[in-house]
C-alpha cells in the first residue's frame, strides 16, 4: 500500500476539469485521503520542484503554479505510485498515450494538468510539503473489498 501525491495544477482547476480528472483516479479504485484547494506559495513552488531550478523552463513553471489555485490530493492504493503515473500519461500531452489524463486532455508540455510523484522517495518528501500532520486520513471505502482481491495484497 502506497501513498503519492497529486496536483490538479492551475490549468486544470481553471478549465474546469477538477471532476473530471479526479473521476479518473476515483474509478479506477484508488482512494482520495486528502484533498485541499489553496494558492501555492513561492516558498513551496520552489521546494517542490528544486530538482529542476535551473532548467529552461524552470522560471515559467513557478510562474504557471503559482499564479492560480491548484487541488492538492493524496491519493492510496496498492502501488499507487506507478498507477498514477500512468493514469497521468507522459510530460508532454501531444505525446502522452490516449486513454491518459494528459493524452485526453492537453495540448502542451507545460501546461500538462497533473503532477504525480515519481518514486517512493518522492512521494514521501512531497507529502511531507504539501500536508499537515492530521490532514491525510486512514479510512477505507467499503467497496475496496470488491476492487482489491486478498491475493492482491502478497502478490505483485
Ligand atoms: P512530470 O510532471 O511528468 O513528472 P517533470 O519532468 O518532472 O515532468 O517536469 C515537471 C513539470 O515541469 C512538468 O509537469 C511540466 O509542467 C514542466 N515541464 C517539464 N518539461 C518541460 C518542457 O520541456 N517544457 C516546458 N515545461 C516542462
Ligand atoms: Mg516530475
Amino acid at each position: 500500500m502506497q501513498t503519492t501525491l497529486i496536483i490538479l495544477k492551475p490549468d486544470a482547476v481553471q478549465r474546469g476539469l477538477m471532476g473530471t480528472i479526479l473521476n479518473r483516479f476515483e474509478r479506477k479504485g484508488l482512494r482520495i485521503v486528502g484533498m485541499k484547494l489553496i494558492m501555492v506559495s513561492q516558498e513551496t513552488a520552489t521546494e517542490h520542484y528544486a530538482e529542476h531550478h535551473g532548467k529552461p523552463f524552470y522560471d515559467n513553471l513557478i510562474k504557471f503554479v503559482t499564479r492560480s489555485p491548484v487541488l492538492v490530493m493524496a491519493i492510496a492504493g496498492i502501488d499507487a505510485i506507478a498507477v498514477c503515473r500512468r493514469v497521468i500519461g507522459s510530460t508532454n500531452c501531444r505525446s502522452a498515450d490516449p486513454g491518459t489524463i494528459r493524452g485526453d486532455f492537453g495540448m502542451s508540455s507545460s501546461f500538462n494538468m497533473v503532477h504525480g510523484s515519481d518514486s517512493l522517495e518522492s512521494a514521501k518528501r512531497e507529502l511531507k510539503l504539501w500536508f499537515k500532520d492530521g490532514e491525510i486520513l486512514d479510512a477505507k471505502r467499503t467497496s475496496e473489498q470488491w476492487v482489491i482481491a486478498e491475493s492482491d495484497y502478497t502478490r505483485s
